[in-house]
């Protein structure tokens, strides 16, 4: 009697295994973008308390998000046009001055308001007319800041700093989380980073060329330490292959 239930206890846990399984791999597999993943995945980052953290500022207005995890796309009330979000790129703060031999950008401000597009280096490289040095690990998808691709951010100790991501790509999903842990990343960026970040955004969906619209998001981060950060796609494989930047807090 102790032996059959022993069995059937092990075909439960075999069985168990299995449909788990199916149920990771549904949910990470990169080539599948369903829904239902990137519902998931937004929804962990919600429920880590991430969403929490903005409170409704941000340089384009206010958004709603989270409340619910059934809607997707009512997490993302907040769209831009892709046209105004290009114009981004030449709009460089007063406060910021681009170094671009060395791909960098130094702030001098104590508020920092820093617009961030994400895409392909092709589309990355018509728009800026920027050929990014071999460092800037810019051969897939990369970070547009400021006519600079990838761009190493260097940044006061103590500034508040408004990050705006806008998803420029026509077919991939980003986002933009800031962590102290240093590359190379793995294929799944956010399992090593998510339990060590500063801020983030959720994923954001592609962009409509043909409405013209895309999805931005922003959040605020005060850069209290010294020391070096990085920007990161968590999208399972960009920051693998070099969708990241760093931060200098100096
Ligand atoms: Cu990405």
């Amino acid at each position: 009697m102790r032996t059959k239930l022993l069995i059937l206890l092990i075909i439960a846990i075999v069985l168990g295994s299995i449909a788990s399984y199916g149920y990771y791999t549904q949910i990470y597999v990169p080539q599948v973008y369903s829904q239902q993943s990137i519902n998931y995945y937004n929804s962990q980052l919600g429920m880590m308390g991430y969403y929490n953290r903005v409170a409704g500022e941000g340089m384009m207005g206010g958004y709603r998000m989270m409340g619910s995890y059934n809607g997707y796309t009512s997490e993302y009330s907040q769209q831009i046009s892709i046209y105004q979000a290009e114009s981004y790129i030449n709009d460089v703060p007063s406060y910021a001055k681009l170094f671009p031999s060395n791909d960098t950008i130094m702030f001098t401000s104590n508020d920092i308001n820093i617009v961030v597009l994400s895409m392909g280096h092709g589309r990355a490289i018509n728009l800026t007319h920027y050929i990014p040095p071999s460092f800037a690990h810019a051969q897939h998808n990369v970070f547009v800041i400021y006519n600079l691709i990838n761009p190493t951010l260097i940044i006061p100790q103590g500034a508040t700093v408004h990050i705006t991501l806008i998803n420029l790509d026509a077919g991939d999903y980003h986002n933009l989380a800031i962590t102290p842990i240093p590359p190379p990343y793995p294929y799944y960026a956010m399992m090593s980073i998510r339990m060590n970040i500063l801020g983030m955004t959720p994923l954001l969906p592609y962009a409509n060329y043909a409405t013209g619209n895309a999805y931005s998001f922003s959040f605020t981060v005060t850069f209290q330490h010294l020391g070096t950060f990085y920007y990161v796609c968590e999208y399972p494989g960009h920051a693998e292959m070099g969708m990241y930047g760093e931060i200098e807090v100096t």
